[in-house]
């Protein structure tokens, strides 16, 4: 029986991961590793530990005899950009402590990089596999050098890591927290509350964009692909669809119609400029058979839905 270790549990994607992988493998099966303490609905057992002290997780990992590490603890974009020097701690030690104690343990890992190890110099339309890496966020460096780093440890200690370059994420449950791609979440819950949002990134702003749902499947299924088919062991293109802010927001108003989205860009405007605005996701297509579910329209309909339902169930 596998047993799997997901750290930074308590985030927008490791909150939903833990949901998914526990109606695979059986909640027993799983420990949420978090700074921060469990939340709510325990389903799964918890450990409180700092990802950057790996004696602590050395030791999780052992108690629990885990098998699989989604490790997904990361500090994002704009929060990176303000405190720099615990995003690369927190980013690039914690990455290393996970391999480190992965090798000669037999230990699967799923670790998510990001369009941000894109730049300013690399191409914005139908942006390739391989191409210019400039990032100029400490973010988007952290995760570049990651990739690198998978890609060592599997070639030198045959670590079998896994990766997937996620655009921004849009999802109801748990919201995200110091990425440059928020405001495609706090839209929704603003257009709900008040019905009036003001953007921190201009309209004409296009970016990479996937649902949770989405998200979640392409890392399970890249981790049950076969060895041989997961060719890049750096870390994949992946995306869904394509949006600027005032397309997302006119969706929006075609389901409530009194919705207006004003626009005040700060300086997150400058870290999406230097991203992709449509990436090219073939490699993963081919190789393991990745294929997106929900588009423009279908997320709107389903984030304003179960938003909706969170708020009038008091836990919104
Ligand atoms: C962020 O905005 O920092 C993240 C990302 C695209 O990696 N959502």
């Amino acid at each position: 029986m596998t047993r799997i270790l997901i750290t930074g549990v308590n985030g927008q994607i490791g909150s939903e991961l833990s949901e998914r992988l526990g109606g695979l493998v059986g909640p027993e099966n799983i420990v949420g590793l978090d700074l921060r303490p469990a939340t709510p609905p325990y389903l799964i057992a918890h450990e409180t530990v700092d990802i950057t002290c790996k004696e602590a997780v050395r030791q999780v990992i052992e108690k629990y005899e885990v098998d699989t590490v989604y490790h997904m603890a990361s500090l994002l974009s704009a929060r990176g950009e303000m405190n720099p020097d615990q995003t690369w701690e927190v980013n690039m030690t914690g990455l290393k402590n996970i391999l480190d104690l992965a090798r000669g343990r037999n230990i699967k890992i799923f670790w998510p990089s990001s369009i941000a190890v894109f730049g300013p110099n690399s191409p914005k339309e139908n942006t390739p596999q391989n191409t210019i890496l400039d990032p100029n966020t400490m973010y988007g460096i952290t995760k570049r050098a990651g990739e690198l780093l998978c890609q060592y440890y599997f070639d030198k200690f045959h670590v079998d890591v896994r990766s997937v370059r996620y655009p921004g994420i849009i999802s109801y449950k748990t919201e995200p927290g110091g990425g440059t791609t928020d405001y495609a979440v706090e839209i929704f819950y603003e257009a709900i509350r008040n019905k009036v949002y003001t953007c921190f990134v201009g309209p004409e702003t296009r970016l990479p964009m996937m649902y949770m749902d989405d998200a979640v499947r392409a890392a399970v299924e890249i981790m049950q692909a076969e060895w041989d088919k997961v060719k890049i062991r750096t870390s994949y293109n992946l995306t869904a669809m394509s949006f600027t802010a005032e397309e997302l927001a006119n969706e929006i108003r075609e389901n409530i119609t009194e919705f207006t989205c004003n626009y005040a860009p700060d300086f997150r405007q400058e870290i999406a400029n230097s991203w992709p605005q449509q990436i090219d996701d073939s490699r993963a297509r081919n190789d393991w058979g990745w294929q997106h579910s929900y588009d423009l329209a279908s997320i709107t309909t389903e984030m304003l839905a179960r938003l909706q339902e969170k708020l009038d169930t008091g836990t919104s």
